[in-house]
């Protein structure tokens, strides 16, 4: 039993206690059951606590409580474990003090018991109470910078005479701060100035003077704003313009005097924390005329130099290398321009000075030359490019990283300008050479083996020789009939039969434009010609080839590169050759090695059925082998030869199949265009028909 005397001790502060209820034990007080359990949970309000205070507690007693136990936890956390019996002056002492929530917070108590009770246990008891929480003895996180005031349920800040509570309530400020527009000249200081300047001050004094002036500041006596020993400051002085705040400003040191603003508007701030005993500042502030700084806009200098400028002074504003004025949203080329001080202390115009813009380079868009990597290049000045061609059927002639110039111009390292040029890798083929063999009753060439081969059929069957991805060359007398027409070259193939096989992979190539050499004479039937002087023609393609390993440019010899006696070369062809019942168009590509003859050999010339020799100029050679020659449906495609005498080397077009005796003689001589005498010809034509 409880008696009233003992509860009224219990509720030691009647007046911030509410008693709220029991909480007990099932069966209480007779005793409660094995496998008895029961659970409870209450919570308090915003600024309460809640507790409970156990009176009676006789449970059976193991350890750790492990067998019955009364447990209470506080927001779900465990706070205390009871078990066994305690008097009452214990449980007052020991326990009750600890069974309090957070404010605001929950307690929750649950009891079990096991199976078995070895004598009989009556249980526990308590009760629950809601009290006010003193926040301002008994949470650390309260902080009223000068008076706390407990309330129940709450608390509040209050300040001394002279001060008052701030926005949050809870730190005391001073008045401080005055709107000072219109006066051009007073004194500002810190509160209580000269006395301590007063803690958590917070105080703005507003200047506002005609637009012309400027004010100008002069510290006076003492400067004492509390910094830290490490030069933070703690509290702090600032000088607020509408372009910047200057500060802030603390230590012994005042800012130097007197102090331009070079505004006409400028706001005062003082601020100080809770703590210090600091004299603060004293100030003298007065206009004066506006000037112009030396700045007028960055990346650029002003001449004349000076420290500042009067209203009505004119100066040069020039932009840093690789800067360009930029006039209301366009970027000139120009890189400077003139400004004049304006009496608000402004300059008109002002213009910025911003990067030149070098713009993607300029080159041709044919796609061969490319931007190496154009996401991480940028085109402003000093960005970069790198350009490639893109295959490595080309090589790049020039350089292959430029700069963007402080003048707005691409530039390469060694200060050109010109984009460099994607130029055919030529007379070069990826498989390898066979073994010599004949074209008249010759070897069969492999696909790729003379990659610079290309077969006419119509209208009389003969070779060409690609030359670079848009031009080939051939004899004059195969297309002279042709050059008001077109015909169709094919490429990137062995087997002269299967033109028409798409999956072969042969390149089909359409001429454009077919020009004659102008030395050739035109117009003669095959069976009256004598003369098959300047036997040359070029051949422009409709558009520009894909080379391929079976499909590749041969290079052109030098001028006057001297083809001599004995050189020996590579003829090749889709023309006559042996077949079972003498001679027939050969299917296959063919190729044989043979020797150029010498001058005699060739001036001695077969003569026509009539019996008049044909006529051999300085613009031919001859050549040929024991059983191997060239032969009738040859013309027009190439003799190479390697351009290092070792035999290695890239090949070039040393011959183009011109005209000989008929295969049936035997002869084994052939006649062949002699290239080296027309590549001025060959590069000023191409040159003039590319550049028109
Ligand atoms: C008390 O809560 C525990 C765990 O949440 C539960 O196992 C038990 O059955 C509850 N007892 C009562 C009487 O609700
Ligand atoms: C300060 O107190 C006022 C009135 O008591 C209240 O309206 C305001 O929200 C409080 N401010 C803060 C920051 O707690
Ligand atoms: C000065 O302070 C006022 C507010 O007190 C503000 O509106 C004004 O923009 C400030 N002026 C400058 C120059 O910082
Ligand atoms: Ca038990
Ligand atoms: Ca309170
Ligand atoms: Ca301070």
């Amino acid at each position: 039993m409880l008696r009233l005397s003992l509860l009224l001790l219990l509720l030691s502060h009647p007046a911030r206690c509410m008693l709220l209820g029991w909480v007990e034990s099932p069966g209480y007080p007779s005793g409660y059951q094995p496998h008895a359990s029961m659970n409870w949970s209450r919570c308090a309000s915003d600024g309460y606590t809640l507790s409970i205070r156990i009176v009676h507690l006789d449970l059976e007693d193991s350890q750790d409580c492990e067998n019955d136990a009364v447990k209470i936890f506080s927001n779900g956390n465990l706070i205390s474990s009871l078990c066994g019996q305690r008097d009452f002056q214990e449980l007052q002492s020991m326990v009750n003090p600890s069974l309090v929530s957070y404010p605001g917070g929950c307690l929750s108590l649950s009891f079990h018991s096991d199976y078995s009770n070895i004598k009989r246990h009556r249980g526990f008891k308590g009760f629950y109470s809601v009290q006010d929480f003193n926040e301002c003895e008994e949470d650390p996180e309260i902080e009223c910078s000068q008076f706390c005031h407990n309330t129940i349920g709450g608390y509040g800040c209050s300040c001394r005479h002279g001060y008052h509570l701030g926005t949050d309530n809870h730190t005391c400020t001073v008045s401080c701060g005055k709107d000072l527009s219109g006066l051009n000249k007073g004194d500002i200081s810190s509160p209580s100035w000269p006395g301590l300047y007063a803690e958590n001050a917070d105080c703005r004094d507003t200047l506002s003077v005609e637009a012309h002036l400027q004010l100008e500041l002069h510290f006076t006596g003492v400067f004492d704003v509390e910094q830290s020993p490490d030069g933070q400051c703690i509290d702090a002085l600032r000088i607020e313009t509408p372009s910047g705040i200057m500060g802030p400003f603390c230590g012994h040191t005042p800012p130097p005097s007197p102090f331009l603003t070079h505004s006409h508007r400028v706001n005062i701030s003082f601020t100080s924390d809770g703590f210090g005993n600091n004299k603060g500042f004293s100030l003298h502030f007065r206009t004066r005329g506006k000037v112009c700084q030396a700045e007028v806009t960055s990346h650029s200098t002003v001449t004349p130099q000076d420290p500042e400028y009067q209203p009505g002074q004119t100066v040069t504003v020039a932009c840093e290398l690789g800067y360009v004025v930029n006039t209301r949203g366009l970027l000139t080329l120009s890189t400077q321009y003139e400004t004049t001080c304006q009496s608000t202390g402004t300059w008109l115009p002002s213009y910025p000075c911003e990067p030149v813009n070098c713009g993607h380079p300029d080159f041709p868009e044919n796609g061969i030359l490319q931007l190496t990597d154009s996401e991480n290049s940028h085109t402003r000045y000093k960005g970069q490019i790198q350009l490639r061609c893109s295959s490595k059927y080309y090589k790049l002639e020039g350089q292959d990283k430029y700069t963007c110039s402080a003048g707005g111009k691409w530039e390469s390292s060694s200060g050109e300008s010109q984009m460099p040029k994607c130029t055919p890798v030529c007379g070069l083929h990826e498989r390898a050479h066979g073994s010599a063999g004949r074209i008249l009753g010759g070897q069969n060439a492999n696909l790729g083996q003379i990659p610079w081969q290309l077969l006419i059929k119509k209208t009389s069957r003969g070779g060409a020789t690609l030359i670079n991805d848009r031009w080939a060359v051939t004899a004059a007398h195969l297309v002279e009939t042709l050059v008001e027409t077109s015909l169709s070259l094919y490429g990137g193939l062995v087997d002269g039969s299967r033109t028409s096989d798409a999956s072969s992979g042969v390149v089909v190539m359409d001429s454009e434009r077919i020009i004659i050499h102008p030395g050739y004479t035109m117009g003669v039937s095959p069976q009256g010609r004598i003369n098959y002087d300047n036997d040359i023609a070029l051949i422009r393609l409709t558009s520009r080839v894909n080379f391929g390993p079976n499909l590749l440019p041969i290079c052109l010899p030098e001028v006057n590169s001297g083809l001599g006696e004995n050189q020996l070369g590579t003829v090749s062809g889709w023309g006559m050759t042996e077949g079972k019942v003498g001679l027939v168009t050969s299917r296959k590509l063919k190729y044989a090695e043979i020797g150029v003859y010498s001058l005699s050999e060739c001036q001695n010339t077969p003569r026509t059925p009539n019996g008049i020799p044909m006529t051999f100029t300085e613009n031919m050679f001859c050549a040929g082998a024991e059983g191997k020659d060239s032969c009738q449906k040859d013309s027009g495609s190439p003799f190479v030869i390697p351009t290092l005498s070792a035999g290695t080397g890239p090949y070039h077009l040393a011959g183009i199949v011109s005209w000989g005796p008929p295969c049936e003689d035997r002869a084994y001589k052939g006649y062949y265009t002699k290239v080296e005498n027309y590549i001025d010809w060959i590069k000023e034509t191409i040159d003039k028909v590319e550049n028109s």
